[in-house]
């Protein structure tokens, strides 16, 4: 049986540990769809555009248009691209998926293609104020069975950096009512990290997979110098080396070192990765399900990445909801060309709240069998925890206090 229209749509902005956005969109026959709609910072710009521009759009529709829907909300709305439309039109796709795996009786992969694996390689994060608290945040992980782990360090003459919590408690990066400010300093930096990679291998070996990020904010030539500095240690991948908005800057980069790239976190379409594919000038695209257009256009993105042997990497923040992250994992266990996945575990009280389908087992995630992407909201539970303005930090240099990327 196939449902014939979508009776509601309604968008759920919660705040159980953080701030997340979900669309619910439920079919004449009470078959309830999940789409994540969260954009960290910007939550209710992307609940908007739902509630007032998409939701009225959405109902009446046959739910089993998923293509058809994706391509009146994206060409239809003659405005393009953009993080809120493409995180918006993400939401409805995963919900539709949704419900129609739910109408075959399916789990998700099914309907994608089938299983190409058993399971799903991830890496966790390890970061720490110093090197030996890094160390030690890397063994801890290694307990837990991770074989990939991106480390991060604080650098020495700065205060408060990213990927470092400061209080003890998991890293959060929205931490403040109002943003808060960081000081930044890049010979610092590019002194500190080969340091804390060197550290890394004297203590755990050769066999670890060690990742670190960049987060935007060297140059080309800078991004060159830290990539060749860091040959030695035999990363897995360097993250966002350079700011995304110029995909030409990654050519330097790429002629100058062999130490594997990975960016995207940031894009929201194929149109940003293109070039970057095309010219292999990245090993792994880190595009996410929620802010690149949902399934029906992230899988687009992926199958173009195959062509030139790119693998993929998804975004795995917390600031992506559970939904995301059961959808990412249906499509990691069909995609042929699935490298790894990132896994920041949510924090309580979000499990009253979201109900997943999906588990950690020592270095690995696994999706379940449940028919659809396999992740919940429970909307009362929900209520009990409102929407609570959250920012990013800014970034200025610690020399002359002017902006610089975060
Ligand atoms: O800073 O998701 O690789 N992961 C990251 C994240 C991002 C946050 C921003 O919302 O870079 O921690
Ligand atoms: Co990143």
């Amino acid at each position: 049986m196939s449902p014939t229209k979508i009776v509601d749509a309604r968008v759920l902005v919660c705040s159980p540990g953080r701030n997340f956005v979900t669309l619910i969109v439920q079919t004449d026959d009470g078959v309830m769809g999940y789409g994540d709609a969260t954009l960290n910072g910007r939550e209710l710009a992307v609940a908007s555009y739902l509630r007032d521009h998409l939701v009225p759009l959405l109902i009446g529709r046959d739910p089993s248009r998923i293509e058809d829907t994706w391509q009146m909300l994206f060409r239809g709305a003659y405005w393009r691209r953009g993080p809120v439309t493409m995180t918006a039109i993400a939401a409805v796709d995963m919900a539709l998926w949704d419900i129609k795996a739910k109408y075959a009786g399916m789990p998700l992969y099914q309907l994608l293609g089938g299983r190409s694996r058993d399971r799903m390689l991830v890496y966790g994060h390890a970061t720490g104020r110093d090197v030996a608290e890094t160390i030690d945040a890397v063994a801890n992980l290694k307990e837990q069975g991770y074989e990939a782990i991106r480390a991060q360090s604080g650098v020495p003459g700065l205060e408060k950096i990213y990927g470092v919590s400061q209080s003890g408690k998991a890293y959060e990066p929205a931490d403040g009512d109002l943003p808060t400010t960081e000081a930044w300093d890049t010979a610092a930096y590019l002194r500190h990290v080969p340091q804390l990679f060197e550290a890394l291998r004297v203590k755990f070996g050769d066999e670890l997979q060690l990742l670190h990020d960049a987060h935007h904010r060297l140059s080309p030539n800078e991004a060159a110098q830290l990539g060749r500095s860091l040959e030695p240690y035999r990363l897995f991948w360097l993250e966002d080396v350079t700011p995304a908005d110029n995909p030409e800057s990654l050519r330097r980069v790429r002629t100058q070192t062999v130490t594997p790239l990975a960016i995207g976190e940031v894009f929201h379409s194929l149109f940003d990765c293109k070039l970057l594919i095309q010219e292999q000038l990245i090993d792994y695209i880190r595009a996410s399900l929620v802010h690149a257009g949902g399934i029906t256009h992230w899988r687009r993105i992926a199958d173009f990445a195959a062509i030139y042997q790119v693998r993929t990497g998804c975004h795995g923040a917390t600031d992506l909801s559970p939904i995301t992250m059961g959808c990412a994992l249906h499509v990691g266990a069909w995609l042929p060309n699935f490298g790894i996945q990132e896994y920041m575990p949510h924090q309580a009280p979000i499990e009253d709240v979201f109900e997943c389908d999906y588990r950690f087992e020592r270095g690995y995630m696994y999706c379940g069998e449940a028919p659809g992407h396999g992740v919940s909201v429970n909307e009362e539970a929900a209520s009990k925890f409102p929407y609570k303005r959250a920012y990013l930090p800014l970034n200025r240099l610690k020399h002359d206090g002017s902006l610089w990327d975060w």
